[in-house]
């Protein structure tokens, strides 16, 4: 069984699109996981600790035999040996990957929740989504629609294409 699942990727640490570019082929080097679409990266500003970096983020599309715990921990297991240092919650970072969604999946334990279950209401996920799945459904809408409730303000993409993590 294979399914595509979309991964929300962040930091604002270091040499940042290097670092989300490393995680991404990081992650389409392991057995199962293989990254099919990449949205241009954005210059987002800080959410909930706002007195911080402005973050890169971007999203990816990946087709996985993986369950989603799997894939969870794949994802994991890709911060932890890029040595992600995360000081405080909703503070700064050099990498951070989340998981969105995987194909229809629905998760509500401790460790997974999926959709993920902030997804509607961040612009800096939203933004870089609809530029790889504009039509994907999450709770009732389209990420299109989501995206055009979302407060946008100060977020650009500062690639112009998909392929900068290559
Ligand atoms: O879980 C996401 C980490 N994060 C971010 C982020 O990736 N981008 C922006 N713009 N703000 C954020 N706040 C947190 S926490």
């Amino acid at each position: 069984m294979s399914a595509q699942a979309m991964l929300g990727l962040g930091g604002n640490i270091g040499e940042v699109k290097a670092q989300l570019a490393d995680a991404l082929r990081r992650l389409d080097a392991l057995d199962g996981c293989r990254i099919v679409a990449v949205s241009r990266l954005y210059r987002t500003p800080p959410w909930g600790v706002t007195d911080q970096a402005w973050f890169n983020n971007a999203c990816a599309a990946v087709q996985t035999t993986l369950t989603p715990e799997a894939l969870l921990e794949a994802c994991l297991s890709v911060e932890r040996a890029m040595k992600r240092e995360r000081i405080q919650r909703w503070g700064p970072r050099t990498v951070d990957i989340d998981l969105l969604t995987c194909g229809e999946e629905q998760r509500a334990s401790q460790t997974l929740s999926l959709p993920h279950p902030r997804m509607t209401e961040r612009a800096f996920v939203l933004l870089p989504l609809k530029d790889i799945a504009p039509d994907l459904m999450i709770a009732g809408h389209s990420v299109a629609h989501w995206a055009s409730l979302s407060q946008t303000a100060g977020i650009e993409p500062i690639t112009d294409s998909g392929d900068w993590w290559h």
